[in-house]
């Protein structure tokens, strides 16, 4: 059958879910926020991964229902989480460029704004740079999603071409380095001189920054050294389903 009907029925059937992954300081490794990955169990197939699905989703024009379902999965799990973690704790959603740019965009994220608990959570889009937005609607939707009261992250950063050019011209919140650049910490000899860059850069523009992937202690030391503010990986937690987040979560405080 045609895979854009298996995702309309995927999100009736309830195949799609969402998993949390915390976030935490570089000092002391307090959970200071979480992101949401979305999960497909599919009946046949099993579990699809998001790289596989998402894409196929904007092409197929059913990116804006697949993430409309993704609020609502988000919307369900708020009360629970709000139960673990402080107030002002950031939650990351992924959103998707050919959501940001469908036209129920706006409608889609003042509905979901809506829908979480008042005042709570400090909601994060996280956009990643290989598909950042031609600069003229960039503007507009960046500073359309500031004057909702959420912040800007620059997911995968390093690994596209294209971000660079909004550091100097807008604020953008966070900068999410790729996982590829902090696997390399601890393997090689000299550290990769693009991550030095970036780090100096997003130093100098005082740029918040999230290193992705931390797996060893060892990068995790290093990274803190280097001034990073925060860190997410497998090191800490992997992305857990709610309830096994709150367990996580719980056995920590
Ligand atoms: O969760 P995992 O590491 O498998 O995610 C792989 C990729 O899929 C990542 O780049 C992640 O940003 C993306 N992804 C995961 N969940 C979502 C989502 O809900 N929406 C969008 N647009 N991308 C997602
Ligand atoms: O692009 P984005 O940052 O949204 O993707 C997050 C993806 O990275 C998720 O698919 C998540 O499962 C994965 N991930 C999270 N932590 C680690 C880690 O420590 N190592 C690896 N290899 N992948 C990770
Ligand atoms: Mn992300
Ligand atoms: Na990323």
């Amino acid at each position: 059958s045609q895979p854009g009907r298996e995702i309309l029925s995927g999100i009736k059937r309830n195949q799609f879910s969402v998993v949390w992954q915390p976030v935490v300081e570089s000092s002391g490794l307090r959970v200071t926020g979480v992101e949401a990955l979305l999960r497909w169990q599919h009946p046949q197939a099993g579990a699809i991964p998001p790289d596989a699905f998402i894409g196929y989703a904007e092409a197929q024009d059913l990116i804006a229902p697949l993430t409309q379902h993704l609020f609502k999965l988000i919307a369900a799990d708020a009360a629970t989480l709000k139960s673990v973690l402080p107030p002002g704790a950031k939650m990351g959603v992924n959103i998707a460029p050919g959501h940001m740019h469908s036209p129920t965009f706006k409608d889609d994220v003042t509905r979901f704004v809506a829908s979480l608990p008042p005042g709570y959570f400090q909601l994060v889009f996280e956009i990643t740079e290989r598909d950042m937005l031609q600069e003229k609607e960039a503007v507009s939707l960046f500073s359309w999603i500031h004057e909702q009261g959420i912040e800007i992250a620059i997911d995968d950063f390093g690994t596209g071409h294209s971000a660079l050019i909004y550091l100097e011209r807008f604020t953008l919140d966070f900068l999410k380095i790729d996982r590829g650049f902090i696997n390399a910490i601890g393997t090689e000899t000299v550290t990769s001189p693009v991550l030095d860059a970036v780090l100096t850069l997003a130093s100098k523009l005082n740029m918040t920054t999230v290193a992705e992937g931390v797996e060893t202690p060892e990068q995790a030391k290093w990274l803190r050294a280097r001034g990073v503010n925060y860190l997410q990986g497998f090191l800490f937690s992997r992305p857990l389903p709610l309830r096994d987040f709150v367990l996580w979560q719980r056995n920590r405080i």
